[in-house]
């Protein structure tokens, strides 16, 4: 299977620098082996639909749970999918976090990403206390279940330790393993050998000197990336380093 290498700016950039990043990336990337997509606000997907590589795919950070209407300021799948992202990152810790999101907010936002064609990046993930009680598989399974409720395989898994996300504090590429691989025994259960195509990816403080040691274990499938997708010069390295 191949890597997914998806970049995840969070709340960085003018849509003028996307556009300019995009034009920066398309003059120096190397087609490689794993597949890239930037994840940027939604109002930055149009500057990157007219200015990315061929082959790069786009997707929005967040989708709304509804299909449209009274709902001020929320992005709908469809408006996603009309300026032609691919993908839609739900359930980011932040998200959960500052937003109060549940599995059930995620889940549905996933359902209604697929009815329209994106395919979900489901963020899942234990935070410090957790994995100091050792707790972290059971938790993180247990919030896979519920963030996956009635939501279809065409799905990508990210886990992330909130513990690692943007701290610096990396997982050894053995703590991704173990996670990717008890993601994977899950999806089996659940979707059955649908689940061997499905791209389980880890999150949290990659960046181009540690990225191909954790994409290197057998059942991690790719890198959701925050402060390190921002500069191209890193998103290159890391592209040439899987
Ligand atoms: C985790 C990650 C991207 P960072 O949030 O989703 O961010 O690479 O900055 O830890």
């Amino acid at each position: 299977m191949k890597n997914l290498l998806a970049l995840n700016w969070k709340m960085n950039k003018t849509p003028s620098e996307a556009q300019a990043w995009a034009q920066e990336l398309a003059a120096g990337l190397t087609p490689g082996e794993a597949q890239l997509a930037v994840m940027a606000p939604a109002i930055m997907l149009p500057a990157l639909a007219a200015n990315l590589p061929a082959g790069v795919a786009f997707g929005g950070q967040d989708v709304s749970a509804h299909e449209s209407g009274a709902y001020t300021g929320e992005i709908s799948a469809a408006m996603l999918a009309d300026v032609g992202a691919r993908y839609a990152v739900v359930g980011h810790s932040e998200r959960r976090e500052y937003h109060g999101e549940t599995d059930a907010t995620v889940a549905a936002k996933a359902r209604q990403a697929q009815a329209h064609g994106l395919t979900p990046i489901v963020c899942v993930g234990e935070g410090l206390d957790v994995r100091e009680k050792g707790q972290h598989v059971p938790y993180t399974l247990a919030q896979l279940e519920g963030s996956l409720e009635g939501v279809g395989p065409d799905v990508v898994i990210a886990y992330e330790p909130v513990w690692a996300i943007g701290t610096g504090k990396t997982a050894t590429a053995d703590d991704a393993e173990e996670l990717a691989l008890a993601i994977r025994e899950a999806l089996t259960v659940r979707y059955g050998s649908d689940a061997a195509s499905i791209q389980v990816l880890y999150g949290g403080s990659v960046k181009p000197d540690n990225i191909a040691s954790i994409c290197a274990k057998p059942n991690v499938n790719g890198a959701l990336v925050g402060g390190a997708s921002l500069k191209v010069a890193d998103v290159i390295g890391m592209n040439d380093a899987l």
